[in-house]
């Protein structure tokens, strides 16, 4: 591999990297498959791009994959804006305030989503995840010997092991509540191959081929194994920075916040999120193919 010309350093707490020199919009191939790897093998990245324009935001994501939700902006239709001002998420009690890994409700559950920051407030406004392959890592091999090969069955809305102090997920417009997926529980990355818990809670509502109350206990037990200390960190945003995550290995969850009443607590955020492989790792063979 190339030599890279970026920067990087572990984030504050158990997992997570920041890079940063990058020039985004000049990357060679050899430079984004550096930065994916870095990626995948943190969990969480933060780049640190001192300013960035949507169109190069948006070019620079389609590197990675490609974009799923179409919104509103006329000229930038990948990006998502998401903003307290006007909202107030801590009193509204339904939004993206509870742990999830995007589109888990699909059968082509989010690869990569990343978050641009465009206002950050001064306190609060976290974006919050936990580690879902060091959790399986750390598991008892006799609970990993359990739970390997079991098929999980998800459907957008309350999870039955939603985690406490969860706000109630919105579906997407005309979502049918009972359209239902089923995703393996411990699963391959689809890049690197490593193994780890996927989804647990979000969209988790049973086991296929297992009674109900022996499911939601086996579900909301992973998620106490794996909802705790040295699985979790937090990142406050910062302008200009893009946070980006791996959604097969992470969970992650809003922090709820207050409706903007000033520049100090104000958030606004660009949002893109997307599915399917990184086409730099396209080598030819399948998955893995790249890393050889
Ligand atoms: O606003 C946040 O911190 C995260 C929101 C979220 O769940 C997402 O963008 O996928
Ligand atoms: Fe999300």
């Amino acid at each position: 591999m190339a030599r890279t010309r970026f920067h990087s350093a572990p984030l504050p707490g158990p997992f997570g990297v920041e890079v940063s020199r990058v020039d985004l919009p000049r990357l060679s191939d050899d430079d984004v498959r550096a930065l994916l790897l870095m990626l995948y093998a943190n969990r969480i990245m933060v780049v640190r791009t001192g300013g960035l324009s949507k169109s190069d935001y948006v070019a620079f994501a389609r590197r990675i994959g490609e974009p799923i939700t179409l919104s509103d902006d006329v000229d930038h239709p990948e990006i998502a804006e998401m903003t307290n001002i006007g909202v107030d998420s801590r009193t509204q009690g339904r939004g993206a305030a509870h742990w999830h890994s995007d589109q888990s409700f699909r059968k082509a559950g989010a690869s990569v989503t990343m978050l641009y920051s465009v206002r950050s407030p001064m306190e609060g406004g976290e974006t919050r995840f936990c580690d879902l392959a060091a959790a399986w890592e750390a598991l008892p091999s006799d609970m990993k010997a359990r739970i390997d090969g079991l098929q999980v069955e998800h459907r957008h809305g309350v999870s039955v092991a939603a985690r406490p102090g969860d706000h109630v997920p919105i579906p997407p417009p005309n979502w049918d509540q009972r359209h239902t997926v089923v995703h393996p529980l411990v699963r391959q990355h689809p890049v690197t191959g490593q193994t780890s818990l996927y989804a647990i809670t979000g969209t988790s509502q049973g086991i296929k081929d297992m009674p109900q109350d022996e499911a939601t206990a086996l579900l909301n037990e992973l998620c106490e194994h794996a909802f705790r200390e040295p699985f979790l960190n937090q990142h406050a945003h910062s302008v200009h920075d893009i946070l980006m995550w791996d959604n097969p290995t992470t969970m992650h969850s809003a922090s709820p916040i207050g409706a903007a009443t000033c520049d100090a607590d104000t958030r606004v955020i660009r949002r893109i999120s997307l599915k399917g492989y990184p086409p730099v790792f396209h080598g030819g063979s399948g998955p893995h193919s790249a890393l050889r």
